[in-house]
């Protein structure tokens, strides 16, 4: 297989790998059978197209880094196979209702403190109830008024909903897509693939920036994988931050037995998503704590350049802040400024 650089004078440059003509140009009009063909390649050839790509869109060792607070636990209608906080799941989770704006705000300040750029409040809903929207776009202002960007993830919304988020300041809406269009049925019965679809367009249609991507290790097959990477890669816009979540096996759920995923199948994944949405922060999301620190280092090889920071996730474990520190100097990565990035 033939890897080659060409410059294309003016314009772009493109690089060939195999058949594959690739550059850090965003299309939207990617064929299942160019991303299959990008997934397929050899790994090498693969890690260094991501690795090319990553480097005309962002700074290389630049991580961007989030922190996720649990405003609202557990309880929650729906049937997600892989979720600690359905009601229908006997996992243990502590539940609450949701939280006061002091207390949020006290948590933004503690995470900024701690680094962190963007905060993201989840919340276990099917959708946001309109007295629950208020109180949160409460929580969006004063988190904002810090000088942190803000992210929510809510569950469904509602006509109107993404509108009062944004004049609330909300930057981005979280939103994910989980699997392909033909693996989410066995996962998910309680509401549509077409749901989320419908959920994100009004996002975009209000003007935030979408963070969309979905779990790897649910028991999907590599064409699965394939059919949600197309998914997201063919949106109207790409998804401005595209979560790349390892299934965390939470005991008590449909999936607490699912086999681990094969972690160069995750690099792959990865590597397939910056290079299909050259502009996106590709976030190493949920999982890290079961990964080594080697495998973390090739996901960042492989353009991954976002992460969840601190010890809770929404309710399961994340690294401890002192082991990523530690990985941070060992790779010589850095904490990325806000707004950075072509696709900001
Ligand atoms: N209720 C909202 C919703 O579903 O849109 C927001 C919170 S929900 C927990 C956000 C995302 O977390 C899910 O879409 C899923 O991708 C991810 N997630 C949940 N449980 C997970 C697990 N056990 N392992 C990995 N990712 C998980
Ligand atoms: C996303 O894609 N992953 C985050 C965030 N968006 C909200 C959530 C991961 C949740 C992991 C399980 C838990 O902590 O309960
Ligand atoms: Fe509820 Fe979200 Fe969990 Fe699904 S993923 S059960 S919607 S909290």
């Amino acid at each position: 297989m033939s890897t080659q650089a060409i410059e294309m004078g003016g314009t772009l440059p493109c690089l060939e790998v195999g058949s594959l003509r690739l550059d850090a140009v965003a299309r939207q009009d990617w064929t299942r059978e160019e991303v299959r063909d990008v997934f397929d390649l050899p790994f090498n050839d693969l890690l260094f197209a991501a690795q090319w790509i990553h480097r005309q869109c962002f700074d290389p060792n630049a991580v961007q880094i989030s922190r996720l607070l649990s405003i609202k636990t557990g309880a929650c209608p729906e049937d997600c196979a892989y979720c600690p906080q359905s009601i229908r799941y006997d996992t243990g989770v502590e539940r609450h209702e949701l939280m006061s704006v002091a207390a949020v705000t006290e948590a933004a300040r503690d995470a900024k403190a701690a680094g962190a750029t963007r905060f993201c409040l989840g919340a276990a809903y099917r959708g946001p109830k309109p007295k629950q929207l208020e109180e949160i776009s409460e929580m969006i202002r004063a988190v904002k008024a810090l000088g942190l960007e803000t992210c929510a993830t809510l569950g469904m919304l509602k006509d109107g909903q993404a509108e009062e988020l944004a004049a609330a300041g909300l930057d981005y809406y979280n939103h994910n897509l989980d699997s392909s269009r033909e693996f989410y049925p066995q996962i998910i019965g309680t509401r549509t693939f077409d749901d989320r679809l419908d959920t994100l367009e009004k996002v975009r249609t209000a003007g935030m920036k979408v963070c969309c991507g979905g779990i790897l290790g649910m028991g999907e097959t590599r064409e699965d994988r394939v059919g949600l990477l197309h998914e997201l890669a063919t949106l109207p816009i790409h998804p401005q931050s595209v979560p790349i979540n390892k299934l965390i096996p939470i005991p008590g759920t449909p999936l607490e037995d699912s086999d681990d995923i094969d972690g160069l199948e995750l690099v792959r994944a990865i590597a397939v998503a910056r290079i299909l949405m050259p502009q996106a922060h590709v976030r190493l999301s949920a999982g890290r704590t079961q990964l080594s620190d080697e495998l973390q280092a090739l996901c960042f090889a492989a353009g991954a350049n976002s992460i969840f920071h601190g010890e809770k996730l929404l309710t399961a474990d994340n690294p401890d802040t002192d082991a990523d520190q530690s990985l941070f100097a060992r790779l010589g990565l850095h904490g990325e400024e806000p707004g950075c990035g072509a696709g900001n």
